[in-house]
């Protein structure tokens, strides 16, 4: 059986998680994770934050921590919101904690230097005497060669947008002190992509099915590849291996070379918790691994080209990406998600009010998946109305009836009513469709739909056969279509899983079965042979309402307390 290694982006560990991101990088990974182990599978889920690079050394600046302790509070604090919306990886991580990530994102770096993959250039960069050190792009501003704009960012202008190298400035100056730059040679490090891609990686990338955005992306930057540079002159970072460096100081690792690299290191680390040997080799550099990168489309140029350049380039038979579902962006009421501009929806008091499950089961209903896409509080109370009129309302109507006339227990179905009852429900109240198998395409709006039709044939089910009336005229009859009703609603809770881990647990006790539902088989489709599997007399658990409705001044009040927020904020 195959092994499925799945990894979500590392979050930079510079500031909240948003919704965005959620739906985008973190939720869909999580229900093909549980879907998958559901049916059976070995999966490991990888994630952790991305702690180096000049975003974060300039961000802990400007709060004055060290980046060590910076990168910490924002891991707690991203680590937090992931709880809260029921993600569980195998391992959150982190790439300046991993005690494995320095070694791995080193020997990359020498196994690629001596495949002859990495080049040296010696270039020009704009050096700071007053802070005695090279100067990233992000910390460089100056006159804009194009227009004379007097605040240019150090890649690109705000007044004529065009965009150029920090070199091209007019009177170049340090961002944080205003002071003048200088050019000054500096030695870094260039991963030779047109030779990996002559090598192999072209070559790989053409055989291969990618989402059309991947595709397009990766396509447009094989037109024009590159040596790319994958060392800075920085102190916050892996450090160039000593031997390479040779006597050249102040080097680290680029942050987008070593990150992807934190994939493997914390999956040693999750080896190394769960005993497992050689866990790298086994998830990493076997055949039978379908690596699953989980991102937004921000990030497709590492993940579907530089990043299996760079584990082709080991020459060590590392496993490159299965598939790369990358998702679009996701905005929030119209505008892009901005939490400088206050146009987020804050995290803790939306758990404060809202059911966490209810949310991903929304996001995910809404994700990103083939176009950018939205957060709307209406659409969100439109999904938290439905899940409470198909599957919520089913079973309080249904387990509340049983309660109340049939003793609280499972009701008996006769034989004489098995064949007209399973034809009704499997064939004549609405398709029913196994949401598992668009999980596996990666479709999950459409298994979201999917489950959500699945539970509204039980719907239909009980309008058409009506044993609130047959319970007078015909309760054995009543009884039957009872039961067929309990049946289907272990049927919803199984399939609901992924979505909705912990309502599907709590109906999964509602009709009274033991353990934990997340541990059954994926039930896939029934059969109308074989789908029955409950104990007629079997005790029901305490029924209670799953899903509370929104009502409409729910709705105004939260959009009115997102524009008072984003004013605040102007
Ligand atoms: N931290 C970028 C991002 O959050 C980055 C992902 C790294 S994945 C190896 O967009
Ligand atoms: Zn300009």
């Amino acid at each position: 059986m195959s092994r499925t290694l799945v990894t979500s982006a590392l979050p930079y560990a510079n500031g909240p998680i948003h919704f965005g991101h959620v739906a985008g990088a973190y939720l869909p990974a999580d229900v093909y994770v549980r879907t998958l182990r559901m049916q059976g599978e070995e999966v490991r889920f990888i994630c952790g934050t991305d702690e180096y690079g000049t975003a974060i050394t300039i961000d802990a600046e400007r709060v004055g921590e060290p980046p060590a302790e910076y990168v910490k509070r924002w891991h707690g604090e991203i680590a937090r919101t992931f709880d809260r919306f029921g993600i569980e990886f195998d391992i959150f991580s982190g790439t300046s904690t991993c005690p494995y990530h320095t070694e791995w994102a080193q020997t990359f770096f020498r196994r690629l230097h001596a495949n002859g993959y990495l080049q040296e250039m010696t270039t020009d960069q704009l050096y700071s005497s007053s802070q005695d050190r090279f100067l990233a792009d992000r910390y460089v501003v100056g006159t804009c060669p194009k227009c004379g704009f007097e605040n240019a960012r150090g890649d690109e202008c705000p007044s004529c947008a065009s965009s150029f190298d920090a070199l091209d400035l007019l009177e170049p100056r340090g961002k944080l002190d205003g002071k003048p730059l200088e050019r000054r040679a500096t030695k870094h490090w260039y991963l030779d992509l047109p030779k990996l891609r002559d090598d192999h990686i072209g070559a790989w990338f053409e055989s291969h099915e990618w989402k059309p955005n991947v595709r397009n992306f990766v396509a447009a930057m094989f037109a024009d590849l590159r040596p790319r540079p994958i060392t800075r002159d920085l102190d916050w970072g892996v450090p160039v291996p000593e031997e390479i460096a040779a006597g050249e100081t102040g080097k680290v690792l680029y942050v987008w070379f070593d990150a992807p690299i934190g994939y493997v290191s914390m999956t040693q680390e999750l080896g190394e918790q769960t005993n497992e040997d050689g866990a790298v080799d086994r998830w990493w550099r076997a055949p039978e691994t379908q690596l699953v990168h989980f991102i937004g489309k921000d990030n497709i140029p590492f993940h579907a080209l530089i990043f299996p350049s760079m584990l082709y380039g080991m020459k060590q038979d590392f496993v490159l990406p299965h598939a790369v579902p990358a998702n679009e962006f996701y905005n929030l009421q119209g505008r892009k998600f901005s939490t400088s501009a206050g146009w987020v929806v804050p995290i803790e008091p939306f758990f404060e009010q809202y059911d966490a499950e209810v949310a991903r089961f929304h996001l995910i209903a809404s994700a990103p998946e083939s176009s950018d896409s939205e957060f709307r509080w209406e659409e969100f109370q439109k999904t938290a109305n439905i899940l409470a009129d198909t599957v919520g309302n089913l079973a309080t109507r249904v387990l509340r009836f049983i309660d109340k006339h049939f003793d609280g227990a499972v009701p008996p179905l006769a034989e004489a009513h098995r064949a007209e009852l399973d034809a009704e429900i499997l064939e004549n109240c609405g398709a029913v469709v196994d949401p598992a198998a668009s999980v596996r395409e990666y479709r999950f709006r459409r298994a979201s739909e999917e489950l959500l039709a699945n539970a509204a044939v039980a719907n239909v089910f009980v309008d058409r056969l009506a044993p609130w009336t047959l319970r007078k005229t015909d309760p054995e009859r009543a009884m039957s279509v009872l039961n067929t009703c309990c049946e289907w609603i272990g049927w919803i809770a199984r399939w609901m899983v992924p979505f909705m881990p912990g309502k599907a647990q709590a109906l999964w006790a509602m009709i009274g079965q033991p353990g934990a539902v997340a541990d059954q088989a994926w039930p896939g489709l029934p059969q109308a042979d074989s789908w029955r599997s409950l104990t007629a007399g079997q005790k029901l658990g305490e029924v209670s309402g799953l899903f509370a409705k929104l009502d409409d001044e729910t709705v105004a009040r939260e959009i009115a307390a997102l524009e008072e927020r984003a004013s605040a904020s102007a």
